[in-house]
């Protein structure tokens, strides 16, 4: 079949993405403010750092830089999850990597929808941390009742965006047309709704239960509760929201500051105190003029709030073990959970600690405790390759001697995912009551994949794939030259 006439699922996502962003910023100015201090910011360490500048020329990620963002939403049922794994394919977007909040005393487990290759995302690296809440978890019978009740009464997707989702499905993409009508429909399911369908008695009693359960139930949709823009510097980011009075989290989460950044390091500002009615049934006989017999009582709800990221080179699982030694060593010096009266202790601890961790490319490359691109470096420069054995990928030593001689450059394969240490951090920082530390239920990624239809990704595979990839290329490529 000839998918010509087809409009390209990246195009889709940009277009969505785009549509997102400019409806977030309508319902959260502040979110606005924080992109503008962003971009400064970017364009500084793009302006004073040439080396950053050529390393994201070299890997592609240039041009999507400001372009970049992440959300995160917070879904009900099964049914709703496997729905939204629907609605993203359409976008290019596929769940990977399975999160476990419970043991951080967040009540939900979680993917995240993203482009997989490395093309796709540097056209369009949009991606969505998506939540399922687990009300197996609350031990209150009646309450879980209430709330499977509620959740089975809403419909989240519009019938238009679900017509166009089995209309994807059956013709293996949208035209333009269609294309244009699903983002505007499938943008629906992501706006905010001050009129809940829940009474306010309801409301408090899963806001008693925990924070999230309310701001799951308690709305009629999935509202898009952050949108994170992508920095090159966050402490300088940090610092400027002080000064601009968008008050941040009082802890960068993630590693700390390092010459070759690793992983993701995270803050946020509060969320708002948003205005919502509740819904209140009157029996509709007390008062005869009175037949619509639904009434708001006013209330309000705090859920939404601003993220800033800045992203480095992702790790190998060695990598990986790595840096969860020395973030659980760093969190076990400081004996508490880091917050605002022992955040300067907690970074002296936590940069003392990372001492361990290597930080410059080539012997992040050589202990291969990180993931890199292979390229080629110009023409003229090869000269020397002579009678160097290019056809043996996996002899480490050919390839850190063709680094070495400066023929292959190699060049960090951005983290494209999320981690669940900090991604509790910054659930966390946005409840206002103080919760219990951890649920003991069982991590459970296998009901997980069954209530979403299908198995996650496994993102460790597919940076392995990125840089398998890339040294197959290059290695084309110096072999025509040699
Ligand atoms: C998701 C929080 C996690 C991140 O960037 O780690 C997250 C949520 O609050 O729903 O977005
Ligand atoms: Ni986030």
């Amino acid at each position: 079949i000839s998918n010509s006439n087809m409009m390209n699922s990246d195009d889709i996502r940009h277009s969505f993405s785009v549509a997102m962003s400019a409806m977030y910023q309508n319902e959260v100015p502040l979110y606005g403010d924080l992109i503008e201090l962003v971009t400064e910011v970017n364009n500084d360490v793009l302006n004073t750092q040439p080396d950053i500048k050529a390393q994201l020329e070299h890997t592609g990620e240039i041009d999507r830089l400001n372009l970049e963002r992440h959300g995160a939403i917070r879904l009900g049922t099964a049914a709703e999850l496997s729905m939204m794994r629907r609605l993203f394919a359409v976008m290019g977007m596929y769940p990977v990597g399975y999160y476990d909040l419970a043991p951080a005393g967040v009540p939900v487990h979680s993917t995240a929808f993203r482009a997989i290759d490395t093309e796709s995302l540097n056209n369009s690296p949009f991606r969505v941390f998506t939540s399922l809440l687990r009300l197996d978890l609350i031990a209150d019978e009646s309450l879980k009742q209430a709330a499977i009740e509620t959740l089975a009464n809403r419909k989240i997707f519009t019938d238009a965006a679900i017509k166009l989702i089995e209309r994807f499905e059956n013709a293996g993409g949208l035209t333009d047309a269609e294309a244009q009508t699903f983002i505007t429909e499938a943008l629906e399911t992501f706006r905010w709704h001050d009129k809940t369908p829940v009474s306010k008695e309801l409301y408090e009693r899963l806001l008693k239960q925990h924070p999230l359960i309310a701001d799951v139930v308690g709305f009629k949709g999935p509202h898009i509760n952050h949108l994170t823009p992508r920095t090159l510097d966050i402490d300088t980011v940090q610092q400027g929201m002080q000064a601009r009075g968008i008050p941040p989290k009082a802890i960068i989460e993630g590693p700390p500051r390092r010459a070759c950044p690793i992983l993701l390091r995270q803050t946020s500002f509060k969320a708002l105190q948003e205005p919502v009615s509740f819904k209140c049934q009157y029996d509709a006989t007390d008062n005869a003029n009175n037949n619509t017999a639904e009434q708001y009582e006013q209330g309000q709800h705090t859920a939404r709030f601003g993220e800033i990221e800045q992203r480095g080179v992702s790790l190998t699982p060695k990598g990986r073990a790595l840096y969860d030694t020395l973030l659980n060593k760093a969190r076990d010096q400081l004996g508490a959970t880091p917050n605002e009266s022992n955040a300067a202790e907690y970074y002296r601890i936590l940069e003392q600690v990372f001492a361990e961790f290597p930080d410059n490319y080539q012997t992040l490359h050589a202990d291969k405790l990180a993931y890199f691109y292979y390229q080629p470096v110009a023409e003229a420069e090869m000269a020397e390759i002579g009678d160097i054995n290019l056809t043996v990928p996996d002899d480490k030593e050919t390839l850190i001697h063709l680094i070495d001689k400066g023929v292959i450059r190699i060049e960090p394969i951005v983290y494209e995912d999320f981690l669940p240490v900090s991604a509790a951090g910054i659930f966390q920082s946005n409840l206002q009551q103080d919760q219990q530390s951890h649920y003991d239920g069982n991590s459970n990624q296998q009901e997980f994949e069954r209530d979403l239809g299908v198995n996650v990704y496994d993102e460790l595979a597919l940076y392995e794939s990125m840089q398998a990839e890339s040294l197959q290329n290059c290695l084309k490529i110096l072999q025509k030259v040699a």
